[in-house]
This record gives structure tokens, C-alpha cells and sequence, in this order.
């Protein structure tokens, strides 16, 4: 993890994974808004990240490939997903719910000779919660959301200006608001590959706001100009490193990858259940 500047309005800790007890029930600190982001450091060990990372390139497990296009070779050589966001899924949700199973066991493929990725990113969360259960939510008959995607940011990719408590709007989200409570939800990502330059996460000084939404609508991506004359910090977590942050409330974006190295990260969202004191992950 590079250097970061302190600034009041962003508030933040780093820790080691070894000392990850020194974060237990932080959420509550989220929750309070006494905390903005956390990043925990080798999560992974980075050369286990490496070799991640050329499984990924190599497209090894067979992940789905987002976007659906004929060739896919050809997604492939662009900003892609593997996986499917909630959002970017076809309205009816059964291709979303029948690619989120294939995910998963891709995923225990993938991180099969290390710890598995998503048991490990649940114990985490039940610290980071202070015991509470960390559960996958399911849709009325059972199955499962995506856990997390895969984004792939060639170079040149970013990830335009957003915040995620806009994601709520969209249609998508009818069930999964029944079950969480998206609108204050955290947003998080291990970064498997980092690009030599660029492909910072930048959070800006501007918080989220009901009346940025313009009619309660899902946008992809804010006008640049919402956040001008903000303060904002860049922070890179190395490969191997987990940050969560307040993604819902803080606009943030991914700044564009630089350099021959392409940026790969794996992440989704965490939001309290509206009943019970479980947690909730997807993507
Ligand atoms: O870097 C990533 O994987 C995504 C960052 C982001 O924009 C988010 O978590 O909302």
C-alpha cells in the first residue's frame, strides 16, 4: 500500500492481517461515521496473488465473461467482468442467478491450492462485525447472489465517477432491498493485480445525497463535474490487500490504469440484514 495523506474527512485505518482483532466491530464505527474505509494488508500472500492473476489471464477457470458479446475473446481485450453485477443482469434475474452459482464454483476452482476466497473474506467480515453471521442472500427460491465479481481494467480502463447507494434505484434491487439495507451499503475489493501506474481508487470530500439522484434513477456513472473543486485521495492497496470502504456514501472512482500491467480486483457490497444482526455480501 502506497502512502496515503490523512485528511479529516476521509477517515481511515490500515492494519495487517495478523492484527486484524484490532478491527473487530468496526462497523459500528462505519455505521456511526466515526470510520470511511479500512484497508487490511496481505489478505494474500502477493505471490499467491501472482499466480491468481495468470490463472485469470489465462481465463482459467472458464468464469463468464461480461460483457455478452459474440466473440469473446474480443471482450476479453477490453474493461470486462467476470461475473455479472446485479445491475448489468438481464431483468428477470435467472441468467444473474444461474451465472452467480457458476461464479462460486469457479472461484473455489480458482483459490483451490490457498484459502478459499470467499470463506476467507466471510471470517473477516464476522471479526470486522463483532461475531455477527455473514450470510449470502438468496432470492425466494434459494439461490444464491453473486458473491463478487472479477473486474479486468486494461490499460487505459477506469471506473467513471459513482456512488453506490445510487445502485438502490434500480429495478434489480427490489428483492435484495427487503433483505439489507443497501442504503448505507460498504463497498469492497482484494486487488489481485495492480497496474505499474494509474488505478488508484480516489474518494472524493463529496458525500451522497438523495437529491443527487435525479427521480430515484439508477445512474451508471456521475457527471465529473459533481465532484470538481472536492478534496480527494488516491489510494492504492497492493495486490494482495483488502479495502472496504463507505462506498454507498462517498463518491468515489477508479482512476485509469496506466502501463502494460492490468488492474484485476474481486469485490462486491456489504449492508446489514433489515431484521437480525447478520451481514450481507454481493455483487
Ligand atoms: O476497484 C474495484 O474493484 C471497484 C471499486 C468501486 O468502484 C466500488 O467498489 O464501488
Amino acid at each position: 500500500m502506497e502512502p496515503v495523506a490523512r485528511a479529516d474527512w476521509f477517515k481511515f485505518r490500515s492494519v495487517d492481517f495478523t492484527q486484524l482483532d484490532a478491527l473487530e466491530d468496526c462497523l459500528d464505527a462505519f455505521t456511526a461515521r466515526t470510520l470511511d474505509g479500512v484497508v487490511i494488508r496481505r489478505v494474500y500472500p502477493e505471490e499467491y496473488m501472482r499466480e491468481i492473476s495468470a490463472r485469470i489471464e489465462r481465463h482459467e477457470p472458464p468464469f463468464h465473461v461480461f460483457p455478452r458479446v459474440a466473440d469473446p475473446l474480443r471482450a476479453r481485450q477490453g474493461k470486462h467482468l467476470y461475473g455479472i453485477t446485479l445491475v448489468a443482469a438481464p431483468r428477470d434475474l435467472s441468467e444473474y442467478f444461474r451465472v452467480a452459482e457458476g461464479f462460486r464454483s469457479h472461484c473455489r476452482e480458482l483459490f483451490l491450492d490457498g484459502a478459499d476466497y470467499e470463506a476467507r473474506l466471510k471470517s473477516i467480515f464476522e471479526v470486522l462485525g463483532g461475531g455477527r453471521p455473514v450470510e449470502l442472500p438468496r432470492n425466494p427460491d434459494g439461490q444464491g447472489y453473486m458473491p463478487a465479481t472479477i473486474r479486468i481494467l486494461p490499460a487505459g480502463a477506469a471506473i467513471d465517477l459513482h456512488c453506490d447507494n445510487n445502485l438502490s434505484h434500480h429495478p434489480s434491487y427490489t428483492h435484495l432491498k427487503t433483505v439489507c439495507d443497501v442504503n448505507d451499503q460498504l463497498s469492497f475489493f482484494l486487488t489481485l493485480n495492480a497496474p505499474g501506474s494509474g488505478g488508484e481508487l480516489v474518494v472524493y470530500s463529496r458525500r451522497w445525497s438523495d437529491s443527487d439522484d435525479v427521480e430515484t434513477q439508477y445512474v451508471v456513472s456521475k457527471d465529473a463535474s459533481m465532484v470538481e473543486g472536492c478534496e480527494s485521495l488516491a489510494l492504492k492497496p497492493g495486490p494482495g490487500d483488502l479495502i472496504l470502504f463507505a462506498g454507498g456514501r462517498i463518491y468515489h472512482r477508479v482512476a485509469p490504469t496506466e502501463g502494460n500491467r492490468p488492474r484485476y480486483t474481486i469485490g462486491g457490497f456489504l449492508a446489514r440484514a433489515n431484521e437480525g444482526r447478520a451481514l450481507y455480501y454481493w455483487s
